[in-house]
């Protein structure tokens, strides 16, 4: 059995306010794998105090590619046995610039933001009981703050983060061209990535120059479209087939 332990549906637009598990919850929906989903708000619960986490058979296991690829040898399934070798090699970089790069100026864009703070900050802690309603938010924008700056996209100027997203859009834009998915015509691995970051940026009303970067690209949006229908579609066909 496979359970998968993923942020509660809070944010308007998105399908999940965390794009990992996002991607976690596209790639077992386009491989047609059932599981179960438990909400946390709590990344100390999962194995790499990180969230999305998963419990597969018994065992707890922490993040979205890793535990991919563990199923792919359990499960037996592979989104990319159509891709060339060079094309697994293209398709791993894209997913590395997505989660390792842009997803940092996604997060400040979050949490750095003072207006988008606002948002985050009640979807997050808003539930909590005073005095942690107020303590524990500022603990949680000072880490981020700090994950900033170890990764090293904190170190930088506003304008210079956002023009480091726009050029990763840019990149993906071009990558994408007019081909319906990443590398072809049916959706890979990558696309799983590409859909849960994009979607993560343009799905929200949350405002900033990250987003106004993504919708300058209509082949992004209209990927992003057709991402979602599909990520819905397989949805639906996983709750009948329950
Ligand atoms: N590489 C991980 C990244 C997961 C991740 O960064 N999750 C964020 C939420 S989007 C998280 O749990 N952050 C809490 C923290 O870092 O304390 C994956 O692919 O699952």
């Amino acid at each position: 059995m496979i359970r998968i332990f993923i942020f509660e549906p809070l944010l308007a637009g998105t399908p999940n306010p965390g794009p990992f598990c996002i991607k976690l919850e596209t790639a077992l929906r386009l491989a047609g794998i059932p599981y179960e989903t438990s909400y946390t708000t709590n990344p100390s619960q999962g194995p790499k105090l990180k969230v999305p986490f998963a419990e597969i058979d018994g065992r707890r296991m922490g993040d979205s590619t890793l535990i991919l690829n563990h199923l792919k040898s359990v499960v037996r399934f592979d989104l990319d046995v159509k891709l060339s070798p060079a094309e697994r090699g293209q398709s791993h970089a894209l997913q590395r610039l997505i989660e390792e790069r842009l997803y940092f100026v996604v997060l400040y864009s979050r949490w750095m933001e003072d207006a988008n703070w606002v948002v985050i900050k009640g979807l997050y802690f808003g539930m909590m009981p005073l005095p942690l309603r107020h303590l524990v938010p500022r603990l949680a924008r000072k880490s981020v703050r700090n994950t900033l700056h170890a990764q090293g996209m904190g170190r930088h100027k506003r304008d210079e983060i956002y023009a480091l997203g726009a050029a990763d859009l840019n990149a993906m834009s071009d990558m994408l061209g007019d081909k319906p998915f990443f590398f072809g015509a049916e959706p890979s691995m990558a696309d799983t990535s590409a859909y849960a970051m994009l979607i993560t940026i343009i799905g929200p009303s949350l405002q900033s120059p990250l987003k106004q970067a993504a919708l300058s690209h209509p082949n992004l949006v209209a990927y992003t479209e057709r991402m979602g229908e599909l990520y819905a579609g397989a949805g639906r066909k996983l709750k009948l087939a329950a």
